[in-house]
């Protein structure tokens, strides 16, 4: 019989690598999307060694046309859609193509799969975001969203159009909204990886200090690994629906940073410079996730606390950095 097909947008993401990896593990034929990049791509598939063992579709969540091209090739039984430019930062300097990669895209999946594979269930990638400056102390699937940044607006649309195609078509199509998770496979723009990184180099004499911004922002920081159970775990479901996946824990930016610096014996008040530049013009100040719906209907919960995730990608920047020097 056939391997149970799973089709990826965002393959090549942090999140791609270790959902990718998940399915592999359980025995899917494991396809994703590849958009033409003239950089290497797949440095994260690599890093978990399974770069042979996925297939690879030309494509761009942006081009529909490629997107059913890739639905009808892969037929799959489940669609994750992962892509994004993820990176709030520049989504204020780059809002139009934000909003076609991250919110029109999504779209695009969507009509593939009503076109051509209605039976396929569908995982969109919201976040978080969302709830941007928030209107409830813990942020629930009830609480009301108020996206501070082009990023969160479009995932915001993005998020609605699942639900309406699930509502007015049918189609399985399920919403994870996730907060921040991170991993060793996390892109170095981000604050953790950044501070993981940068930690690292200090400590091996190739670094001197570190420019952040925000240093109060607080996050619910979980470990990318166990978010992708998560989303597997809601397209096992009869129905399809929307959930929080979350720590129900929120550290500073400072807090986090005390950590990866301690980690390798260091003060962070030692080398962290606070840097006007990095600033946002909308900050999303604190973000803090109730999983209760998630633990109760999908039994997942988070297990890897904030101080073994840093631990974790500190020791890995300090073997990556050790080998390239
Ligand atoms: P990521 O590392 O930035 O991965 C995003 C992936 O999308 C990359 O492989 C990227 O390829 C690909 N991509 C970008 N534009 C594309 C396009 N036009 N067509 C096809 N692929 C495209 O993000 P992540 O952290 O894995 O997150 C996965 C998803 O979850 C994203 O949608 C993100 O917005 C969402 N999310 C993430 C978090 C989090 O904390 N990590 C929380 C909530 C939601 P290139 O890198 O080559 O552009
Ligand atoms: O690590 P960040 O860039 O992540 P952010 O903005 O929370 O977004 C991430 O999580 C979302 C889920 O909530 C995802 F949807 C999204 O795709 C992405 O994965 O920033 C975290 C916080 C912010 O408050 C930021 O202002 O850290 C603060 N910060 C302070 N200094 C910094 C810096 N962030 C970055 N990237 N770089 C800094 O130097």
């Amino acid at each position: 019989m056939a391997a149970r097909a799973a089709l990826i947008t965002g393959i090549t993401g942090q999140d791609g690598a270790y959902l990718a990896k998940l399915l592999l593990q359980k025995g899917y034929a494991v396809f994703g999307v590849l958009p033409r990049r003239a950089s290497d791509m797949l440095w994260r598939l690599r890093y978990l060694g399974i770069q042979d063992d996925v297939q690879l579709l030309d494509g761009d969540v942006t081009d529909l046309s490629s997107v059913i091209r890739a639905v009808e090739h892969s037929q799959p039984a489940e669609v994750y859609n992962l892509a994004a430019q993820s990176f709030v930062g520049t989504s204020w300097s780059q809002p139009i193509l934000t909003g076609m990669v991250t919110g029109i895209g999504a779209v695009n999946l969507l009509e593939a799969i009503r076109m051509a594979q209605p039976k396929a269930r569908f995982y969109q990638a919201s976040t978080s975001e969302m709830f941007g400056q928030i209107r409830e102390p813990v942020q629930s699937e009830t609480t009301p969203f108020y996206p501070r940044s082009p990023y969160g607006a479009a995932k915001l649309y993005a998020h609605w159009m699942t639900v309406n195609h699930r509502e007015s078509f049918g189609l399985h199509a399920s919403s994870g909204i996730l907060f921040n998770h991170e991993s060793p496979l996390r892109g170095p723009e981000f604050v953790t990886r950044k501070v993981t990184l940068a930690a690292a180099r200090i400590k091996l004499g190739q670094q001197k200090s570190l420019r952040l911004g925000n240093i109060d922002a607080q996050r619910d920081w979980g470990f990318a690994g166990d978010f992708v159970e998560a989303m597997w775990l809601m397209l096992q479901q009869d129905q399809p629906d929307d959930y929080v996946v979350a720590t129900g824990r929120t550290t500073t930016v400072r807090d986090m940073c005390s950590l990866a610096f301690n980690a390798v014996g260091l003060r962070y008040e030692d080398h962290v410079e606070i840097d006007p530049a990095l600033m946002r013009p909308a900050e999303v100040e604190v973000l803090l996730g109730n999983p209760g719906k998630a633990r109760e209907r999908l039994g997942w919960s988070a297990t890897t606390p904030l101080e073994d995730l840093i631990s974790m990608m500190v020791e890995a920047d300090l073997a990556r950095e050790r080998q390239t020097a």
